[in-house]
């Protein structure tokens, strides 16, 4: 039987290259090798407020671009979280066994609650949640960004706690994350993540961002006051730019020092910007092609819904037995 792989993404804000470098492109990658289920989690999504008529199209939208970018539905499940309860109901039963120290402790936790003005129990319970998401389907394999691993180590000391506690009942999850691309940095601001919270038009490239745009944006990312590349010397903000076209082109270390030690700032850019115009163009006209029939994209949810429900009921009523809650 094949390995299980399961991932999560929040329908907020626009998806970005470092989302699809970080993440995305590895689900599509994998998704031949192993039963694997992609969650859109519009419940961790409103752990910060969203406007709902927004909440609900973004829901929409992020499943048509995971199609457009290669989501196979023949392949993987692709599911909207709170469209199988069962992850809220097992989030319960592992809050019950998480110590709050442990997610006082998460980074993204202390970072979003300092910019929020009203910090809600969800915002808290967040890892928790995503820790049901994983286990609720025996998951072995999480493809994510770097900035996730701290809540895959928190994943796997749950389900290790429950396991010592009631009995073996929950596989290990391992953190997978790509060769390059980790962890994608601002175009603004190299000492930051990307982000689609983060506001600000020159901070990220969407992933349905025109050509130009994309040109135009890279053209003023952040670099530093060498004159040209050199790879021994380079600033947080020429080595996010390198990151990005590693990761898109899939190049050898030594063809990148190669091709582009010496290279004047303007031209990098230039050579950046074509490599990811030539990646995101197909991907954007599959998005047009997906979204012109408006039923597709909710049958394809609707399927993957369907599909993944029978493995997420026999894991919360194992979980209840192991409890000791009532199971008629
Ligand atoms: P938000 O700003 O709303 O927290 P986000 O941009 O961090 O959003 P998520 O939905 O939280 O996006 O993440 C989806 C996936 O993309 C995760 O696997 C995450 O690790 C990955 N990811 C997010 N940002 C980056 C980045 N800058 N570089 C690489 N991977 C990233
Ligand atoms: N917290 C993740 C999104 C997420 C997730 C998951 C990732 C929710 N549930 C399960 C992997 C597995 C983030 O990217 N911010």
């Amino acid at each position: 039987m094949k390995k299980r792989v399961l991932s999560g993404i929040q329908p907020t804000g626009s998806p970005h290259i470092g989302n699809y470098l970080g993440a995305l492109k590895n689900w599509a990658k994998i998704q031949y090798d192993y039963d694997s289920i992609y969650c859109i989690v519009d419940l961790h999504a409103i752990t910060i407020y969203q406007d709902p008529a927004e909440l609900r199209g973004k829901i929409l939208e992020l499943a048509g671009m995971l199609l457009a970018l290669g989501i196979d539905p023949k392949h993987s499940s692709l599911v909207v979280q709170s469209s199988v309860p069962e992850h809220a109901e097992l989030a319960w039963m592992l809050t019950c066994v998480t110590p709050i120290g442990w997610l006082e402790r998460m980074t993204q936790y202390k970072a979003k609650t300092e910019e929020q003005e009203s910090i809600s129990d969800g915002l808290l319970q967040y890892p928790v949640l995503m820790a049901a998401d994983i286990l609720l389907y025996q998951a072995h394999v999480v493809p994510v960004g770097d900035d996730q691993t701290q809540h895959l180590e928190l994943a796997r000391d749950i389900a290790q706690r429950f396991n010592s506690l009631y009995g073996e009942t929950f596989t290990m999850p391992e953190t997978r994350l790509p060769t390059h691309g980790a962890r994608i940095m601002g175009l603004d601001d190299p000492d930051k993540k990307m982000s689609k919270s983060t506001t600000g038009e020159g901070h990220a490239i969407s992933l349905l961002d025109p050509p130009d745009r994309i040109r135009k944006k890279l053209m003023r990312a952040t670099t530093d006051s060498n004159p040209a590349v050199d790879l021994d010397t380079m600033g947080p903000g020429v080595s996010n730019l390198l990151s990005i076209y590693q990761a898109f082109t899939e190049a050898s270390d030594d063809s990148i020092r190669n091709d582009f030690t010496g290279l004047r700032y303007g031209d990098l850019k230039k050579r950046v910007a074509e490599a990811v115009v030539a990646a995101l163009e197909p991907m954007q006209q599959r998005y047009r092609e997906i979204t012109a029939d408006s039923g597709y994209v909710a049958k394809v949810l609707a399927e993957g819904a369907e599909r993944v429900t029978p493995a997420a009921r026999d894991t919360v009523q194992k979980v209840k037995r192991a409890m000791g809650l009532y199971t008629p």
